[in-house]
């Protein structure tokens, strides 16, 4: 890839051109872009601006914030506003929805984010990043309650991810596909670097936090199984794992070569729905999965279709290449 690839304002306004993306649309992404680059810059400097560790404060699920949590929450909150169409915030840094506009018209765009996952590996110097979800309001909203964000996946216009890795990245999909850009040292550009991202249909790499092996469900519990047995169990073949306790590392992995990620609802985050949240963890990446090639699945339906009950839900997730998930499906239909 040439050092002068496309920006991603080059890019956007390219798909803008055919029609792929609205103007405003290109706008709110690069806020999101700038408000990602922030987060890495302080991320990078955390040590020296001692934001590494923990506040004293507990968010809507009960887990302690990082002070980084709470950056990065407030860079969001902060750029996602300039754009006129934005009419409400999702954070899972926030109890509830904030509200933007009293009377959210058809067309305008609610945002969710989870400014910082995996924010647990900041102190040991290990990627983590942001994921965003953007939904177009098909119709006016009259009541401003939590309940009226509440939209299944396959309602996304755009998703994204930010990963704070040796490099910083930011992954995209407005429904045409999925593109990588490289945050530039020097320019400060988001550059086109992994145009036209496919995932591997088959693979030989799943990823599971195996210290959960006594709760598992026995659909679960038997795919793991299957693979550990290599060459000579059903699979045939052998397989390698990794766990960076780091949802969007995994997936980045997964898009660039392939592989299944797991974090299922199993008896120890049962009586949650499982531990992921579902419209700012799960359905993007799920939307961009399947934008690569790859499939997402709680096992029992396909993740873009659970309808929302609550903005903080948690779901189960299974996601990679296609043939794995379709697998584990297979597996939860015959234990139905
Ligand atoms: P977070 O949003 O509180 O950071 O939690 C989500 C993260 C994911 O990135 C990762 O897949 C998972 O939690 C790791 O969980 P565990 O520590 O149970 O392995
Ligand atoms: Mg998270």
């Amino acid at each position: 890839m040439s050092s002068d690839s496309q920006t991603l304002r080059q890019f956007l306004l390219a798909e803008q051109r055919q029609g792929r993306v609205e103007q405003d649309m290109v706008l709110l992404i690069e806020d999101i872009a700038t408000s990602c680059r922030t987060i890495a810059h302080q991320i990078r400097n955390g040590a020296f601006l001692n934001i590494l560790g923990a506040t004293e404060t507990s968010n809507v699920q009960g887990e302690t914030q990082k002070q980084l949590d709470v950056i990065a929450n407030d860079i969001f909150i902060k750029h996602c506003p300039n754009c006129a169409r934005v009419a409400a915030l999702v954070s899972e840094e926030i109890d509830d929805v904030i509200w933007l506009k009293d009377a959210p018209k058809a067309g305008d765009y609610l945002v969710y984010f989870d400014p910082l996952d995996g924010s647990s590996n900041l102190n040991v110097n290990l990627s983590v990043g942001s994921i965003f979800s953007i939904v177009e309001l098909a119709e006016d909203i009259t009541e401003l309650s939590n309940e009226a964000v509440l939209f299944s996946g396959a309602k996304q216009v755009c998703a994204g991810y930010s990963l704070y890795g040796p490099s910083t990245s930011l992954i995209l999909t407005t429904g045409h596909g999925v593109n990588g850009f490289t945050h530039k040292i020097g320019t400060g550009e988001f550059n086109l670097t992994f145009p036209d991202m496919r995932l591997p249909e088959e693979t030989e790499e799943f990823a599971i936090n195996a210290s959960r092996f006594k709760k598992w469900d026995a659909s679960i519990t038997r795919y793991v199984e299957e693979c550990l047995e290599g060459k000579d169990g059903p699979r045939g073949k052998t397989f390698n794992m990794r766990w960076t306790a780091s949802m969007v590392a995994e997936v980045h992995r997964i898009l660039m070569r392939g592989g299944i990620f797991l974090y299922p609802k199993d008896t120890g985050n049962a009586d949650m729905g499982g531990k992921l949240r579902l419209l700012y963890e799960a359905n993007p990446m799920g939307f961009i999965v399947e934008q690569a090639g790859g499939k997402a699945s709680t096992g029992i339906e396909r993740i873009l279709d659970v309808e929302p009950t609550s903005h903080h839900q948690r779901v189960s997730v299974i996601l990679g290449s296609a043939s794995e998930v379709d697998l584990i499906d297979s597996y939860y239909k015959e234990n139905a």
